[in-house]
This record gives C-alpha cells, structure tokens and sequence, in this order.
C-alpha cells in the first residue's frame, strides 16, 4: 500500500521521506520509474510529495510516483549537460539572500530573481549580516525597494534574528520557503534560527574574499518555528541564465512594457526619433541605471543562448561525423564482399 510524503533530503540517487511529524526514512525510486525517467524532472527532488511503498519496518522505501508539482524552481546548467538542475519544488516563496559585504550585487540580485520569477515563486530579497554595516543598512533596503519595485526587502543580523518579524508572515503553516544565494552569505545561520535550534553546520568565511566554503552540500526541507517550512541549499557557485528570458520580461515589464510604443517597430532605442525608452528617460519615468540593468541582463541572457545554440551545433556537427564515419567503416566490409562475388 502506498503512502504520501515529502521529500525532505536529496542525496545523489537517495532521497529521504517524510510521512509523519517523526517518522523519515530514506528511499529510492523504484525500478519502472527509472526506467521510464527520461530527463531530471522525472526524477524526484526536495519539496515533491511522492507515493512510497515502506519496507522492512520502516527502515526503507520505494517511491513509486511523484504527484503533480505546484512549481519548479530550476536552473539551467550550461557547458553539463541541456538538463535543468531541479532546487526545489512546491514553493511558495524564494528567499534570496546576500550578505552586506562583498557579496551585495544588483547583478547577481537580478539573476536570483529572474528564477524565482520563472518558477512563479514570490521572490523576498533579504540582506544578512546588517550587523557589519549598521549605519548604511537602511540605506541599502531603500535602493533595493527602489530598484526592484514591488519586491519585499528585509535586512537581519545573526545577532538580532529575534527583531526579523516579518518571517511569521511568510512561514506560515502549509507554506514553504527555499533559500537560495552564494555560499556565505548566511543561508544556514538563518535557517538554525528559523527551525529553533543549531542543527545545521554553519562555518566561518574565508578572510580574503569574505565568502564561504560551500558548507552546505544537499538541499534539506525543515519545518520552522512559524508552522511553515525552509529549505536550505548549498551556495551557487555561477548563475547559468539561458532560459530565464521570461523571468526578465516579467522582472522588467515597464522597460518591455515601453518597447511597444517607439515610433519604429524595430527602434534600437538608440539615436532614433520617437523612442518611448529614451523619452521615458529624459521624462524622469525611467531610471537610467534601470535601463542599464535591463540592457545587461538582456545580453547576458542572449550570450548564453548563443553559447547554448553553439554548443548544440558542435553536438550535431559531432553526431554527423560519426555517422560518416561509420559509413566509411561499412564501405570496405562492402566492397571486399563485392569482389569475392
Ligand atoms: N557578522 C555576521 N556573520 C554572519 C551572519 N550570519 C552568518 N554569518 C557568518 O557567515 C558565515 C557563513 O554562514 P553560513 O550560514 O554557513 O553560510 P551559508 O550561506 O549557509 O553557506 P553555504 O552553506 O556554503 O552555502 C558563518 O561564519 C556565519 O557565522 C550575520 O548576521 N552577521
Ligand atoms: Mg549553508
Ligand atoms: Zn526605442
């Protein structure tokens, strides 16, 4: 007989479930799902719910089916393999966290939105560490509430967790959160905090760049003091942003929203007359520094499809030669055989 439950631990082909407020075990999939997996979605990943089969008192279990997934927040992984990297599913929020030093990058903000936007998660920007700048802090939170119009900015300290308020609002009971960032910039220190006790190994940065070590290793599903529950994900080292144009559009849909109004459909927003882009600038309605941030994401993304595009092109060009090659090889067998007839 099957049971529900939630994957709460991914570890290569392991995951552990959970289908009681204590009862976990660890489990793998069975042999016709994997049979019939075609690509990473159909494997399971931290969030899903799954059938499980239980054996040996409890001891084990098979998954037999993944239930349908509310979202998906993914990752594309470019150079790998064309498969996207499953962080979670059944989300509801992503936090996104960077700490107030070195690691603090509207860029890099930008990208951690693009997919938790793609994946129809809210997105909450939290900055950490506000105990290492305690004078510029406020000041921070406002230019991102204003670059980022829309989007809740919370900023926190280890030392003052207690302070943070807002998090009961976000976590509460049947909700999850996962927490996404670079390795460093608190993830787990925070994530101790929301479940109520040190569970989770956390570890000093390195003096030199001020980041971590990538202490974390497996993407781990807690339930937290606020009833609601948190993952926790090891640090990002690169963000691959190929198919996240959409979440561009829908994070810069008043730049995107303008396009259609220049004069000329095919306005390069450059030197043309009646471009609604530069207009919207010189009105004071578009921050030029907005503009600039668009057009870098923009190119950004249309590298890594280029990228992308060539990689599959050198795959094709490699599957021809194969194929020719192995054509070759069967011409001599061919041949041979004619002149013995
Ligand atoms: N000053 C200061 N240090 C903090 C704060 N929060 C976390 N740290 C320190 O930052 C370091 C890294 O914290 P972790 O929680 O391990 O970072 P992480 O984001 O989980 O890192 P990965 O697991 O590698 O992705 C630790 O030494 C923490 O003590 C804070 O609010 N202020
Ligand atoms: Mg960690
Ligand atoms: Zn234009």
């Amino acid at each position: 007989m099957c049971v529900p439950s939630r994957v709460i631990c991914e570890e290569r082909a392991l995951y552990k479930v959970q289908w009681s407020e204590d009862a976990t075990c660890w489990a793998a999939i069975s042999g016709k799902m994997q049979h019939q997996a075609m690509s990473r979605k159909d494997y399971p990943a931290v969030g899903d719910w799954v059938l499980i089969e239980i054996l040996d008192d409890a001891d084990k279990a098979i998954i037999h089916q993944i239930c349908p997934r509310k979202t998906t927040i993914y990752r594309k992984q470019i150079g790998e393999s064309s498969d996207a990297q499953i962080l979670s599913t059944n989300v509801d929020y992503t936090f996104i966290v960077t700490s107030l030093n070195e690691d603090l990058n509207e860029r890099r903000i930008e990208r951690y939105l693009a997919i938790a936007l793609d994946s129809d998660t809210a997105p909450v920007i939290l900055l950490t560490k506000s105990d290492l700048y305690p004078e510029e802090t406020a000041e921070f939170v406002s230019d991102l509430k204003a670059l980022f119009p829309g989007i809740p900015v919370h900023a926190l300290s280890k030392d003052s967790f207690e302070q943070a308020d807002f998090f009961g609002e976000y976590l509460e009971t049947g909700k999850t959160a996962v927490i996404i960032g670079s390795s460093g910039v608190g993830k787990s220190t925070l994530v101790n905090f929301l479940i109520g006790k040190d569970k989770i190994k956390t570890q000093e940065i390195r003096e030199k760049d001020g980041r971590g070590r990538h202490t974390t290793t497996s993407r781990n599903l807690y339930v937290s003091r606020f009833g609601g529950l948190v993952i926790d994900t090891p640090g990002m080292r690169e963000l691959a942003l190929s198919d996240h144009t959409q979440g561009l559009e829908a994070e810069f849909s008043d730049v995107v929203g303008l396009f259609g109004q220049c004069k000329f459909s095919d306005c390069k927003h450059q030197t043309e007359p009646g471009c609604a882009i530069k207009e919207a600038i010189a009105d004071g309605l578009l921050e030029p520094d907005r503009w600039e941030s668009y057009l870098k994401l923009e190119a950004e993304v249309r590298a890594s499809q280029v990228k992308q595009e060539k990689m599959l092109e050198v795959q094709q060009k490699r599957k021809r030669k194969k194929s020719v090659t192995a054509e070759r090889v069967k011409e001599p067998n061919h041949r041979s055989s004619k002149r013995k007839n």
